[in-house]
């Protein structure tokens, strides 16, 4: 039985994971850097460990050193998170070697599944449908045009040692190959050390849909349905929602079978990400696996009412999974809108800053996973997500009603968000429609990248905010009539503006 479980990571991950410790009587334990002296999971935890300076390179990605904490604070298990060590097969080694549970899957599965030629190959033993292409790796340089002609064109040339888009190239026709190729595999080696790169056939205007997994260690593997993510920008996902729009009930079925099938062919243990692209004409092609518990995982444990987390420790200890196949269901819908503070206005720059209000959404089928609070400054050092928006209700429609009255009730100020962004997206008729793909966000710019006036009725609030706050803590009931008008007619202005838009 796990007793303490150090968390070797920040944010809202790591207090979303210490808030499972706490439900099973695990105790927590945090890392923190110099820039984290203040966060959150530094204050829920248990205990907390300073690992180092505030680039990531100086603590969270410090392996020795978090292995040294686990080791002096007593935690019997390691929970990597997402992001920093989560898919570091090193790490993954070195911390099992050290006599501690590493929650998260074997090194070897990782180790597979982050090379992506490996990846392949073994998914194409496996009989999981992948994407044509080259199926063993090709040194000679020579045979790429003819490899590519039987491919046919447009194709894609991607790094090995990438994933989430980085190291990609699309070609659309023999003209550009070379340079492409060329381009790609110095790219890679630059951006990986490793310079090895496979071509795909190009899969147009596709969906990005992905099956949560669970394995335990004893050969049991089960689904848990699919995340529809197709709407991103530049490779980073903005919503997620489940069920797919999209997909129909037999391919959910069929696709699934093939996400437990790649599982199954790796001896994965722990919760695990099946990615697969699908083209209009319903076909789908296994992309990656992601051997780490995802950002957008709450909408699953939403409509399948399974705590992920908790099945993560549950299969580090050892146990037998509990869920069965033909228990799991999909209970009505759930839609995760993701908080950055970002700059939607200015080509999403990073805000970080000073919260100087925050109020959060509450309510019927409303869950928030963030960890930022009144005061607290975000630090540039680390990803801008500050907040997961996750609503649920019985239907699509229902659920897209909520989320926009959610965003409509989510108040930041302080720093700039893309709730204005996500507001755009909730009210688009191709997202209402749920007829949409990864092209979403680029064939609707027009009306998701126009100014509006949300962050600025923010500010206002903020202006307005600490003005009354200024006046109560000093006690100043005889505010001059003019200053008394002026604040309210302010607060009705921005009331108003905030109701107009919904
Ligand atoms: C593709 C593709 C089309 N055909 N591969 C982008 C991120 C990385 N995980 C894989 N990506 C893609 N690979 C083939 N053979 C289109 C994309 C792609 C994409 C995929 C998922 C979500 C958003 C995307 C946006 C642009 C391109």
């Amino acid at each position: 039985m796990i007793k303490k479980i150090l968390v070797a990571n920040r944010g809202e991950i790591a207090v979303r994971i210490m808030r499972s410790c706490r439900e099973m009587g695990i105790g927590s334990v945090a890392v923190y850097s110099t820039a984290d002296r203040n966060s959150m999971h530094v204050r829920y935890a248990n205990e907390a460990y300073y690992i180092g300076d505030s680039p990531s390179s100086e603590s969270y990605l410090n392996i020795d050193k978090i292995i040294d904490t686990a080791k002096q604070s007593g935690a019997d298990a390691i929970h990597p998170g997402y992001g920093f060590l989560s898919e570091n097969a090193g790490f993954a080694r070195k911390v099992n070697e050290a006599g501690i549970i590493f929650i998260g899957p074997t090194p070897e599965s990782m180790e597979a599944m982050g090379d992506k030629v490996t990846a392949r190959e073994i998914m194409l033993e496996a009989g999981v449908n992948v994407v044509p292409g080259t199926d063993s790796r090709f040194n000679n340089d020579d045979v790429l045009a003819e490899k590519a002609r039987k491919i046919g064109y447009p194709l894609m040339i991607k790094a090995s040692a990438g994933g989430g888009g980085k190291g990609m190239r699309l070609v659309r026709n023999e003209h550009d190959l070379v340079a492409a190729y060329k381009m790609a595999k110095s790219e890679a080696r630059t951006a990986f050390g490793d310079d090895t790169v496979y071509i795909e056939k190009y899969i147009e205007s596709p969906h990005h849909i992905e099956f949560q997994v669970l394995a335990d260690k004893h050969g049991n593997v089960v689904h848990l349905f699919e995340r529809e993510c197709s709407v991103q920008r530049r490779h980073q996902k903005v919503v997620e929602e489940t069920p797919s729009p999209f997909i129909t009930e037999s391919l959910r079925n069929e696709m699934g079978k093939q996400a437990i099938e790649a599982a199954r062919y790796v001896n994965y243990v722990g919760a695990g990400t099946v990615e697969f692209l699908v083209d209009g004409g319903y076909n789908f092609y296994f992309l990656e696996m992601n051997t780490r518990l995802q950002v957008e995982h709450p909408i699953t444990e939403r409509v399948t009412g399974v705590d992920l987390v908790k099945q993560q420790i549950l299969i580090a200890e050892g146990q037998v999974l509990k869920l069965k196949q033909e228990e799991l269901r999909q209970f009505g819908h759930a839609i995760e809108c993701r908080i950055y503070a970002e700059d939607p206005a200015n080509n999403f720059m990073p805000s970080p800053g000073k919260i100087e209000f925050i109020a959060e959404p509450l309510g019927l089928g409303v869950r928030t996973d963030g960890y930022v609070y009144e005061g607290y400054e975000i630090p540039i050092f680390y990803d801008p997500m500050i907040s997961k928006l996750i609503v649920w209700a019985q239907t699509r429609k229902e659920t897209i009603s909520r989320m926009q009255r959610a965003l409509y009730e989510y108040k930041i100020s302080g720093i700039k968000t893309s709730i204005p962004f996500l507001k755009r997206i909730m009210n688009t008729p191709a997202f209402i429609k749920g007829e949409y793909n990864t092209h979403f966000i680029e064939n609707n710019q027009h009306v998701l990248l126009t100014e509006d006036e949300c962050n600025k009725d923010c500010e206002l609030l903020s202006i307005i905010i600490s003005y009354i706050d200024f006046i109560e803590k000093n006690n100043q009931q005889e505010l001059p009539a003019d200053n008394r008008k002026t604040v309210s007619s302010w607060k009705n202005y921005s009331i108003q503006k905030s109701i107009n838009r919904i």
